[in-house]
């Protein structure tokens, strides 16, 4: 092994304390210099903005190196049950200002790079954050190793170091265009490359069964290729309380001996080539969100983080010597969404092939290891992988995967004797289109606990996905509702809410959201009232200011802000909004409404498309075409506009969010699993207009029916419709608003006239329309008048605004991981 302590000596210095920079504006200064000089080789008379804030990132370091060096032995020593989260993403957002709160030191920070002349907003701009992730799964990760370290729980986030994270979106024309996002061309201070703990991980080739002397059969992988795994290590601060847990990414190498092979055949060229093949597998990001797309290189990211994650806790990690019959004492791996399902039969081969264990024990183990969380309810988001591709790649897991099969089926009939259709249905092997692998059926036959991320996609994720099973065992499954951190996106994110909060009720609330409760009372206080729309106020003029830099976009600081931001998909029905916007425009150029009646509205749409999904693409384009003339209009001047900022991600979230009153969360009901973004608006006191979908449900539950905006189909209803058969025409027949709204549409009236260029979208509401974007539009607009008729009122909606914060500390992601520790990890 090459790894592990090289310097076990009882000399006094071995293990003592780590020096650490004094938590004063003069020890930060120096530091701040020292990293300049020595770590950049550079004067601060002659340092760039970037070598600025590479010695910035690297001096607040190191007021975590401490905690986290002791962080690491305590965990060690203890040896307690550790969480192995496996997600193919974490979504991070920007880390200095993160670290900064983390460590207390903002304050200081900021006077010492005064001291040097430094602006720190300038340094903290430079930063580009860490996108590795598409959405709400990536976030979510990135929260839930937040709140495991400030609640110190042990904890090791396993990922892929991603060399190009999620795109850069861009606008031509007003259609999107994708700039890759090479976050680390100008340097990453917040990683630490581990060489010396590099893990070998196979691919392809064949398998061999053969009799032991004692009879019992073993099989041998002979695989055809090898890359190198490279781990990279990120610090995880919890919230002032001295721990920092780590998060662990892997990074694809070349093995020498798999470019030697070919450069010993002479093709010096071919063999550098051969390189880029092996690196080609931490790459980039699949910017797919909600439908995966069955690519071979995918697959062969999954199983390299996976394998590298399994192989680096239970060979480097656990003590040599140790028992892995007690393995799940030491770790529960959750896998996040089925990405890391493949992580099931590597560590049965683990366990069989390498450790020699029996079947039997071998999987009593893995079952013990595993938990699993589904994060959808789409049927096209369930991962399938083929069994050629599967059986090419990994063959012996394919074989594993077949014989775990076999047992689970004899189970089945066991417990339902005669129920052949129940067996092809339950199979984990599907037969049709092609032989393939069901990756959610594999990790609900193998893992202690299945849960949904809110209690109606759970329920739901019972009934309708996973039905079969969850009779055949009921207590395996479970619910945890999602959560968001309160320390990026109210603390960091909301300065000035935080102070108001922290003056009111105390600091407490932070690390302990139901604090929040506290609030109540001041919903009533006229004065306190005053100070919160202030706060809002003064987070509104941030923004326009912030978007006329970064956009060029004039806003009114004003207006009602009206705040839409998640991926593109149609199911979210970013459309419904559209039409809305439509509609309101429709009812004044028509002459119908006069301008002074409509209610002065800022609608703002965030919002990345993937780059093959045709439609959601044209769904942007029409957003910025109706952008483009609405906003150009005298007749809706001071009234309506509308802006869609290039490029929404964590950065831009923590600068929206906290402006907006009107959080839009109008997916259609049974659609959206969970949803984040909306309990990121609800803490930051914005009302939501929202569908009986995914947590929505517990935000009203909770906020109460008179502070939330309900409209829409339940999703009993949609099925019901659906068993009707739902023909989005008739609606458009029979509704004049939404007749005239979607004719001004087609008209081309927003794309100078090409009706060709609406036509996609136009055609796609009339004649498919799959989320009943149409027939929820006549609910959706009432629903939008009670909203003007509220925000008429300010003290009534500052009061629910008040409300919506007070009761939300449901959703910190503290609760979530209390939730996941009682009810699966048991750590
Ligand atoms: C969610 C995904 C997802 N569900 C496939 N599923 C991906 C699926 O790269 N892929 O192939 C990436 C992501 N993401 C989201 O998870 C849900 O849509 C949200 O409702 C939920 O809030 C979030 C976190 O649970």
């Amino acid at each position: 092994r090459r790894i592990g302590p090289a310097f076990r000596t009882s000399h006094p210095l071995a293990s003592g304390p780590v020096v650490q920079p004094a938590p004063t504006v003069d020890g930060f200064v120096e530091t701040f210099l020292g990293e300049l000089n020595y770590g950049q080789g550079t004067l601060l008379s002659q340092s760039t903005v970037n070598d600025q804030y590479l010695a910035l990132a690297r001096t607040v370091r190191r007021y975590l190196m401490a905690d986290w060096l002791e962080t690491g032995t305590r965990r060690r020593q203890t040896q307690q049950k550790t969480v192995g989260y496996l997600s193919a993403e974490y979504l991070l957002g920007r880390q200095l200002g993160n670290n900064l709160l983390a460590t207390n030191l903002q304050d200081i920070a900021q006077v010492a790079m005064e001291r040097c002349g430094i602006d720190i907003a300038t340094l903290r701009a430079q930063e580009v954050e860490p996108g590795l992730g598409n959405g709400g799964l990536g976030r979510l990760a990135a929260c839930f190793v937040d709140s495991l370290a400030t609640m110190d729980v042990p904890c090791i986030g396993y990922g892929i170091r991603y060399e190009y994270g999620i795109f850069r979106q861009t606008f031509e024309a007003d259609r999107q265009v994708e700039v890759p996002d090479s976050w680390l061309s100008l340097g990453n201070p917040w990683e630490f490359p581990h060489p010396e703990r590099q893990v070998l991980v196979s691919f392809g080739g064949s398998t061999e069964t053969t009799t032991d002397a004692d009879g019992r059969e073993r099989c041998t992988w002979t695989p055809d290729w090898q890359v190198i795994g490279m781990p990279y290590h990120y610090m995880v601060p919890g919230h002032r309380n001295g721990v920092v847990n780590t998060l662990r990414l892997w990074s694809a190498r070349a093995t020498q001996a798999f470019d030697l092979q070919i450069f010993n055949s002479g093709d010096y060229a071919q063999a550098v080539r051969a390189q880029t093949t092996a690196e080609n597998i931490s790459k980039v990001l699949y910017p797919e969100d909600s439908t995966p797309q069955g690519k071979e290189l995918r697959l062969q990211q999954q199983y390299f983080f996976v394998a590298c994650s399994l192989h680096d806790f239970i060979d480097n990690t656990l003590p040599a010597d140790f028992d892995l019959r007690r393995l799940h004492q030491r770790i529960i791996f959750q896998l996040n969404d089925t990405h890391p399902v493949i992580a099931i039969p590597e560590l049965m081969r683990i366990l069989v092939d390498r450790k020699g264990f029996a079947w039997d024990e071998a999987w009593e183990i893995t079952q013990k290891c595993f938990a699993y969380t589904c994060h959808t309810l789409l049927p096209e988001a369930l991962e399938v992988w083929s069994a050629e591709l599967l059986g090419r790649l990994l063959p012996r897991h394919l074989e594993i995967i077949y014989r775990i099969n076999e047992e689970f089926l004899e189970e089945v009939r066991e417990a339902h004797p005669g129920d052949e259709m129940l067996v092809r249905r339950m199979s984990i092997i599907a037969e049709h289109p092609e032989r393939a692998v069901r990756m959610a059926y594999l990790a609900t036959v193998a893992a202690s606990k299945v849960n949904g991320v809110a209690e109606l996609h759970s329920q739901l994720l019972r009934d309708k996905v996973l039905p079969d099973f969850s009779r055949l065992w009921p207590e395996k499954f479970t619910n945890v509702t999602n959560g968001v951190t309160p320390r990026r996106f109210v603390r960091l994110a909301n300065r000035r809410l935080s102070d108001l909060l922290t003056e009111t009720i105390g600091d407490g609330w932070v690390t302990d959201l139901d604090r929040l409760r506290e609030l109540e009372p001041y919903a009533d206080d006229a004065g306190f009232r005053e100070q919160f729309r202030a706060v809002k106020q003064a987070n509104k003029e941030r923004l326009t200011t912030l978007l006329r830099v970064r956009d060029g976009l004039e806003l009114p600081p004003e207006a009602m802000l009206d705040v839409m931001v998640k991926r593109l998909h149609e199911y979210k029905r970013q459309t419904l909004k559209l039409l809305h916007i439509v509609s309101l425009y429709d009812d004044v150029v028509s002459g119908r409404v006069p301008a002074e009646q409509v209610t002065p509205r800022t609608f703002v749409f965030g919002a990345k498309a993937a780059p093959g999904y045709h439609l959601a693409k044209e769904i942007i384009f029409l957003i910025n075409a109706v952008a483009d003339v609405v906003n150009a209009d005298p007749a809706v001047a001071g009234r309506l506009s509308v802006a869609f900022p290039a490029n929404y991600n964590v950065t831009l979230a923590e600068k929206l969010i906290p402006a907006a009153d009107l959080s839009e969360q109008i997916s259609l009901a049974g659609k959206e699993a969970s949803g984040t973004g909306n309990m990121k608006f609800a803490l930051n006191g914005a009302l939501t207009i929202g569908t009986d979908d995914g947590a929505n449900v517990e935000i009203r539950r909770l906020v109460g029916d008179e502070h939330f905006f309900l409209f829409g189909m339940t999703e009993p209803e949609v099925e019901e419709l659906t068993a009707r058969g739902y023909t989005p025409s008739a609606v458009y027949e029979s509704d004049p608003q939404l007749r005239s709204t979607i004719d001004l549409l087609a008209s081309g009236h927003f794309t100078g006239g090409d009706r060709q260029a609406v036509a996609p979208v136009v055609d796609n509401l009339l004649h498919q329309d799959s989320f009943m974007v149409l027939a929820d539009f006549r609910a959706y607009l009432d629903a939008q008048a009670r909203v003007d008729a509220a925000y008429a009122d300010p003290d009534a909606w500052s009061r629910s605004a008040i409300l919506n914060v007070a009761r939300s500390g449901y959703f910190s992601s503290d609760r979530s991981m209390r939730d996941y520790l009682e009810r699966i990890w048991h750590a």
